[in-house]
């Protein structure tokens, strides 16, 4: 789908850039769709015959850990081959723009759903569900970061699979200090998240005045109640998404690829 915000709009946004003193964004799947990593709902939201939301429970992983591993290594062996695409490239560029300014008068920070580690470019930034590149012990709690490929041999090639291959828990990944089953770092349904990082949303929450929303469905809370919240304390909103997910201030419906980078005013010389 072609990106259809008029130049008008743009304009009004750069004023807006501009006027803001605190620029926060919060990021779902839709920001890696163009790096070709599947969105949670919709189309790519289907893994196997599993909707993808159905695994990301304790109750899931408690009920058929195997699975849920099975998933999770498909998804870590899916991400190690894609890149950064250039709507995650406008946010490293604006906050390259911002932070050298002198005086600098301006903050930017990215919230963000994503745990495929592709904004970890940025310097300033959120990742509010975790990382599929780290792991936690379900016996110690030890947690580390893990890029191995495979996470374990067990899981090897299982990625090809188009059915549960219904490892034992010997075979799956398992802890470096005291060999108990390790999960992956990331914050499943029902779960809460780490208390530190939501202070350090809701201090970004309390001071945005200008607040970009870039691919997320904005269906799941927490991270659902943030653009109500800046909204609520006289923030402006933005969204950026191929579908028109909400009332905002200023909307660019597109491939974030495209309208980031032009709204963001970074866009690559050619
Ligand atoms: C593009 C594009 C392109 C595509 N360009 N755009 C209050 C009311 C009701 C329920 C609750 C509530 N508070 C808590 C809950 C329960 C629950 C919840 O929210 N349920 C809802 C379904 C209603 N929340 C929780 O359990 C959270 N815990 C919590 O709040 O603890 C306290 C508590 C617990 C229980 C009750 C009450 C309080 C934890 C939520 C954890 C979510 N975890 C996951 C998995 C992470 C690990 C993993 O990746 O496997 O996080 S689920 C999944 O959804 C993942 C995502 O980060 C998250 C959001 O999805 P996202 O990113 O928005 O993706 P999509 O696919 O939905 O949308 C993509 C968008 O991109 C679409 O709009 C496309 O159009 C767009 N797009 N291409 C621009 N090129
Ligand atoms: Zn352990």
């Amino acid at each position: 789908m072609a990106a259809n915000s008029t130049s008008a709009s743009y304009e009004a946004f750069h004023q807006a850039l501009k006027s803001a003193k605190h620029i926060a964004t919060l990021c779902g799947a839709g920001l890696s769709a163009e790096s070709g990593i599947p969105t949670f709902r919709g189309e790519g939201g289907w893994w196997r015959t599993f909707e993808a939301t159905e695994l990301a429970t304790p109750t899931a992983f408690k009920k058929n850990p195997s699975r849920v591993w099975e998933f999770y290594h498909y998804r870590r062996e899916l991400v190690l081959k894609k890149q950064p695409n250039k709507a995650h490239k406008a946010l490293v560029d604006f906050e390259d723009k911002i932070l050298s300014q002198t005086p600098q008068n301006q903050t930017f920070t990215v919230i963000t759903q994503n745990v495929d580690g592709l904004s970890s470019n940025l310097k300033n930034f959120i990742a509010m569900h975790g990382s599929l590149f780290r792991t936690r012990c379900t016996k110690c709690g030890y947690i580390e970061e893990n890029r191995n490929s495979p996470i374990c041999e067990g899981l090897k090639g299982t990625e090809n699979s188009n059915f549960d291959i219904n490892l034992p828990i010997e075979k799956l990944p398992s802890c470096t200090k005291c060999n108990g089953l390790i999960r992956p770092d990331v914050v499943w349904f029902n779960e809460t998240l780490d208390p530190d990082i939501l202070n350090k949303i809701h201090e970004e929450l309390n001071r945005c005045d200008l607040f970009l929303i870039i691919g997320t469905s904005g269906l799941v809370y927490p991270a659902a109640s943030y653009a109500n919240y800046v909204k609520s304390r006289g923030g402006k909103l933005a969204i950026f998404n191929i579908e028109d997910t909400g009332k905002a201030d200023f909307k660019f419906i597109g491939p974030c690829g495209e309208t980031l980078p032009r709204a963001l005013d970074v866009c690559e010389e050619t």
